[in-house]
């Protein structure tokens, strides 16, 4: 399997985020990809590319031409504002308040492009999210061209990013960009499965309406769990997209044994759907040892993850996302990959 990675990535550095009150070095961090990295080059699993170059039209294709357009601004209108370090907004347009009206100064810009304030901003934050995105495409073009798996080494990762906000350390939903991009080269039907940690809620929020692209998602419950404003067994859809989303929360502590279940019956539900490609958010932070998670799956269980998903048959593009035991990130995302080939 090839895998696209790009050192731009390492730019995405020095973050600071909010967690039990401190402010605190980001949890998703450079190494993350490094390490994912050197166990590609380890365990052999094929050659790493370059992603090619991409203008930001298939962005556009998911998000809000004004979000896509704001990105790109917000460090330089930070540094204007006179600060430096993280760029990180402390409030949001919430029930009540005017979220049809875009203000004009980078503090109220930031929580108006955001559901939390996960997603902080340093000097090379947008240069590592274009070469995110662009890792993204380069691998979903390789499968598009007849690999039957591609492996995008996306960091920083997506799913939570929606149509016009950031949050959860993700700034453009590369799945979604990519799911869509199969769509506009002639793919009838594409599969998001997304088995991170966390609700996918940005990928739930892009595709929500519509039948043409079948989201299933596996995670811990919102109820108890971030990002806890969506996931819920019951969002299904609406319109045109009723019964094309499908959410499995489960609580914590959960086994393989339960989310092994789960994903089988996800993958029950995707084969009848009947995809043309399948695009896996491929996050690890369902791991035991993950520190803000608390799923309790072992290394060994992920290549049983990515043997289930071989099973389908289907062309698949990991796009990588979460999963934050740095020690144990390569084995596992990788695992997910060598036991998918196996
Ligand atoms: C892509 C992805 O996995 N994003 C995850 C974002 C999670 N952000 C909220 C984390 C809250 C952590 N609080 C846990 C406290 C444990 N000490
Ligand atoms: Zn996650």
């Amino acid at each position: 399997m090839k895998t696209v990675y790009s050192p731009l990535h390492a730019g995405h550095a020095g973050t600071m985020e909010l967690n039990s009150g401190e402010l605190m070095p980001g949890f998703e961090k450079p190494s993350r990809a490094e390490i994912i990295r050197a166990r590609v080059e380890s365990e052999k699993l094929g050659p790493i590319l370059a992603p090619e170059p991409h203008d930001l039209a298939a962005a556009r294709r998911v998000h809000r031409a004004d979000y896509i357009d704001f990105l790109p601004t917000i460090y330089p209108a930070w540094e204007e504002s006179g600060r430096s370090g993280s760029a990180i907004p402390f409030t949001w347009p919430t029930r009540g308040l005017r979220g049809d009206v875009r203000p004009e100064t980078i503090d109220a810009l930031l929580g108006f492009y955001s559901f939390d304030a996960g997603a902080p901003f340093v000097k090379g934050t947008w240069d590592a999210i274009k070469s995110s995105y662009e890792v993204a495409l380069t691998a979903a073009a390789l499968v598009k061209n007849g690999e039957r798996t591609a492996f995008a080494l996306c960091r920083p990762p997506g799913h939570h990013a929606g149509d016009a906000f950031m949050g959860g350390y993700c700034y453009i939903n590369n799945a979604a960009v990519v799911a869509q991009w199969y769509r506009d080269q002639g793919a009838a039907r594409v599969s998001i499965l997304d088995v991170d940690y966390h609700h996918g809620n940005g990928t739930q929020q892009i595709f929500y309406a519509r039948g043409d692209v079948q989201v299933l998602n596996l995670h811990a419950d919102p109820m108890v769990e971030y990002p806890f404003f969506l996931g819920h067994a019951d969002e299904k859809g609406e319109g045109a997209g009723e019964g094309f989303n499908l959410n499995y929360p489960m609580p914590f502590g959960t086994t393989f044994e339960t989310w092994s279940a789960a994903l089988d019956d996800a993958c029950g539900k995707l084969a009848a759907y009947a995809p043309d490609v399948v695009v896996v958010s491929l996050g690890v932070d369902t791991f035991e040892k993950d520190p803000i998670s608390q799923f309790k799956l072992k290394c060994a269980d992920y290549p049983a993850i990515g043997c289930r998903i071989a099973k389908l048959g289907l062309p698949t593009l990991f796009v990588m996302e979460g999963g934050y035991a740095v020690d144990e990130i390569g084995v596992n995302a990788v695992g997910v990959l060598t036991g998918f080939e196996e």
